[in-house]
């Protein structure tokens, strides 16, 4: 089993809630460790080139809208198959068709406001991590 990262987003709909604590219990009881986290405040531009892949997709300009509604919580997770093994503990993107222990059965409030972002692919985690974080922020 390889040990990877992976990149974790608490959407606006989890911090507004004050849902980021009981989230991270999930994450680390599914072996995952937080390796760095930050709040941050999200704007229309770093929102936007960080979902630049759905640029032409229907949702694109709500998803940006919601993920600047308020604070995230960007996360650095570590762990074996960190990648899946989060997606895992997300859930499918859609609450109603999520798994019932997942974060997004348990916390989702629809498909857009669906509590976490997590990265799809070893690649795309390495890009992701990037982009939130310095390697000197990450800390093992
Ligand atoms: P994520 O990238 O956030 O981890 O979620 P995902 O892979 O499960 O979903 P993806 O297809 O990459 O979509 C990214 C985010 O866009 C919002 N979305 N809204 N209204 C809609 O039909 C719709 N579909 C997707 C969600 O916030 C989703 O997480
Ligand atoms: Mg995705």
């Amino acid at each position: 089993m390889a040990i990877e990262r992976t990149l974790s987003i608490l959407k606006p709909d989890a911090t507004r809630r004050n849902l980021t604590g009981k989230i991270n219990a999930l994450f680390e009881e599914a072996g995952l460790r937080i390796v760095a986290q930050k709040r941050i405040q999200l704007t229309e531009a770093t929102a936007g080139q960080f979902y630049a892949v759905h640029k032409e997709r229907p949702f694109y300009g709500s998803l940006v809208a919601s993920m600047i509604s308020a604070p995230v919580v960007v996360q650095v997770l570590e762990g074996e198959n960190a990648v899946l093994a989060h997606r895992g503990v997300m859930g499918a993107t859609d609450p109603k068709k999520a798994e019932p222990h997942t974060v997004r059965a348990q916390f989702a409030e629809s498909i857009e406001a669906n509590s976490v972002h997590g990265s799809d692919s070893l690649e795309n985690a390495a890009t992701e991590i990037a982009f939130f974080f310095a390697g000197t922020e990450i800390l093992p």
